[in-house]
């Protein structure tokens, strides 16, 4: 089907202005804030409040995104027995990177994080979020292009964890490779390709992260 060929109805944009004090003070509240993120891999089993991961889905969905097709799909998985298989099969993938998929150089970068093939927040954490790239529409059964889907939903992820954070969760960003058993498991269509997983929930409390650093500002801004 093809698209009119005219612009859509324009409204007013709500935009809020700050001085310029007022704004630095919040993104400055913003950065401490959404700096103490960290992936986290031990998860408590408690459950979610509920409604809490729509209305950050929510905010993934209002994401800029190539001409505004929206080319997601979120996948809440709070099924016991799915979430076992989800990280049985996950498991498979990253027995065989750990031990031969991954080379050398791979491996030597990944020791300071401390992970291996083992992934048991997979089961613990009270729910799992697949990500799935529409790399194309498929409405009706028809083919639909759509386009920059990897910079859209790369985009829509951001704000989802910024979302998370904010809502007072953990995360973690688990790319298991590769993932295409998530649309056997998930009964997800072809169009749909596996982006990312993401476990969400409260912390164990005994929880433990690597001690890591983050770049300053002189080394990852150059001004012109
Ligand atoms: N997917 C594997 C390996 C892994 C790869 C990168 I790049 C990381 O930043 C972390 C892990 C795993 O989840 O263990």
């Amino acid at each position: 089907m093809t698209q009119p060929l005219s612009p859509a109805p324009s409204i007013p944009l709500r935009f809020q202005r700050f001085p310029g004090a007022q704004m630095l003070e919040r993104a400055k509240a913003f950065r401490v804030e959404i700096a103490q993120r960290r992936s986290v891999r031990e998860f408590s089993p408690d459950p979610l409040p509920e409604g809490l991961l729509d209305e950050c889905l929510l905010a993934a969905g209002s994401a800029p995104s190539g001409a505004n097709q929206q080319p997601w799909t979120f996948v809440v998985i709070e099924d016991r027995e799915v979430k076992r298989k989800i990280r049985a099969a996950a498991e498979e993938e990253e027995r065989a990177f750990y031990a031969s998929r991954a080379s050398a150089e791979w491996l030597a970068v990944l020791a300071p994080l401390g992970t291996d093939w083992n992934k048991p927040f997979l089961e613990t954490a009270p729910a799992l979020i697949a990500v799935f790239r529409q790399a194309y529409g498929l409405e009706g059964g028809e083919k639909r292009d759509h386009y920059y889907t990897q910079e859209s939903v790369g985009i829509a992820v951001g704000f989802l964890l910024a979302a998370l954070h904010h809502a007072g969760l953990a995360t973690l960003t688990h790319t298991p490779s590769p993932m295409g058993f998530l649309n056997q498991i998930l009964g997800r269509p072809v169009n749909e390709k596996p982006f990312v997983l993401i476990p969400v929930g409260l912390p164990a409390p005994s929880c433990r992260v690597p001690d890591i650093s983050r770049k300053s500002i002189g080394d990852i801004r150059r001004r012109v």
